[in-house]
């Protein structure tokens, strides 16, 4: 069951090996070079954003639970371009580039049959651990999304087979702002990874366990990975999602439930009760179409850290199968990291973040977390909370 060529095989096995003995943080993990994604983790927050249409679409809900029920169509059809989109260009999941403090990513969605331009920023905001910070909004509409992202890997064996098991830490908060001025937020949690098919060196992800959306208006939507993926016999990414009532305050009654869908997150589902289409994200579905963000061309990128500029010679090396070249000006750029922090330590300075701003809490999780506990939900642990703190979008266009 070992990867087909036989050389690339027992590199991949030994591979396999050291990741099962290994503990901490796989992104210092050296991967065998076919494994090895050009692209850097700065640019994965644009996941959340390739049908900018049903962002933007949010806002036009008539009532909250019109409104609660187009952030759950939103959020499943964004799963399809996070989890499955390596497999589907470059045929399995790939170990992204590790960013370096302060990397940055910028990029946009263009004004398009009215639903406004949408503007991404990205900064990395810590190193050790690696947490990914993005902030994406949509200005004319008024709906915006602001989160931060951290993973923690460990080894295991699901089903029988070797898999990494990746626990999402942090959260994302998306807010409304209606014409009216009457703002509404959502806090959302990140579904937990289990990278299986090691053995056979094409790993894919399977999501696991629930997510939550929990809105300020009291709508509850509770997603459930039910993961038949891993079983040989059954279908992949399949998930079940249901949206309940508004709890009243203080009631412990169990939350209602009003809505269900069913389906795979990477293709079509329904709204059991009326069997009607809820989303289809395939490659032909309603919503299969996905926009790529817009990003400046190397030559006009500004920011010292401008990730495909900082990555342009690993990236080309990668993607070339030049990985002597790729191998060395990566060293070039770690080299230079341990230099910018050791002569930081020397000053007894610390290095300035751009974007956003670690803060001790933020009163809009705290309220939406509170409620999610309320519901019996299980609050994972999680990381520092960055808020955007700078109005740096300015108009490019
Ligand atoms: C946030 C997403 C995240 C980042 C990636 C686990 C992973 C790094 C984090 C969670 C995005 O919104 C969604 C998608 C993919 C996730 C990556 C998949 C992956 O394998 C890597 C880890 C660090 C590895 O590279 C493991 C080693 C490799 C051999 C497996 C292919």
């Amino acid at each position: 069951f070992v990867k087909s060529s036989s050389a690339q095989g027992s590199v991949w096995t030994s591979f396999l090996k050291s990741i099962a003995t290994f503990s901490g943080d796989l992104s210092n993990l050296t991967a065998p070079p076919f494994i090895l994604s050009p692209v850097s983790l700065t640019e994965f927050p644009a996941y959340w954003c390739e049908h900018p249409e049903l962002f933007a679409a949010i806002v036009d809900g008539k009532t909250p639970e019109e409104r609660a029920l187009r952030v759950l169509k939103w959020f499943i059809c964004t799963l399809r371009g996070q989890y499955t989109t390596r497999n589907e260009d470059m045929g399995s999941e790939k170990k992204p580039l590790n960013p370096v403090l302060g990397e940055v990513f910028y990029g946009h969605w263009p004004d398009k049959d009215g639903r406004g331009r949408t503007d991404l920023v990205v900064e990395q905001v810590s190193h050790h651990p690696p947490i990914t910070a993005f902030h994406i909004e949509n200005k004319s509409k008024g709906v915006s999304l602001q989160g931060h992202n951290a993973q923690k890997t460990s080894f295991s064996t699901v089903n029988m087979a070797p898999s990494i098991i990746v626990k999402q830490i942090g959260h994302s908060v998306l807010t409304i702002e209606l014409p009216t001025g009457v703002k509404e937020q959502y806090l959302i949690t990140l579904p937990k990874l289990v990278i299986a098919g090691l053995v056979y060196g094409k790993p894919y992800i399977e999501l696991a366990e629930n997510s939550y959306i929990a809105s300020s208006t009291g709508y509850l939507s509770t997603i459930a990975y039910t993961g038949k993926g891993w079983s040989w016999n059954s279908v992949a990414h399949t998930f079940k999602a249901v949206v309940t009532q508004p709890l009243l305050s203080s009631s412990n009654s169990k939350p209602v439930p009003l809505y269900t869908f069913e389906g795979q997150w990477d293709g079509k589902s329904i709204n059991t009760a009326n069997k009607t289409v809820f989303t289809n994200t395939g490659k032909d579905g309603e919503n299969g179409h996905k926009e790529l963000v817009t990003v400046a061309p190397i030559e006009a990128q500004q920011a010292r850290f401008e990730s495909r500029k900082l990555w342009q010679v690993v990236s080309e090396g990668i993607r070339t199968g030049n990985f002597d070249v790729a191998a060395k000006d990566k060293a070039r750029i770690e080299n230079e990291q341990r230099q910018m922090r050791a002569a930081e330590r020397e000053k007894g300075e610390t290095w300035q973040l751009i974007h956003f701003e670690r803060v001790e809490s933020d009163p809009v999780y705290d309220k939406l977390a509170v409620m999610l506990k309320d519901t019996g939900v299980p609050l994972k642990e999680d990381c520092y909370v960055f808020q955007h703190n700078a109005p740096v979008i300015e108009d490019k266009e």
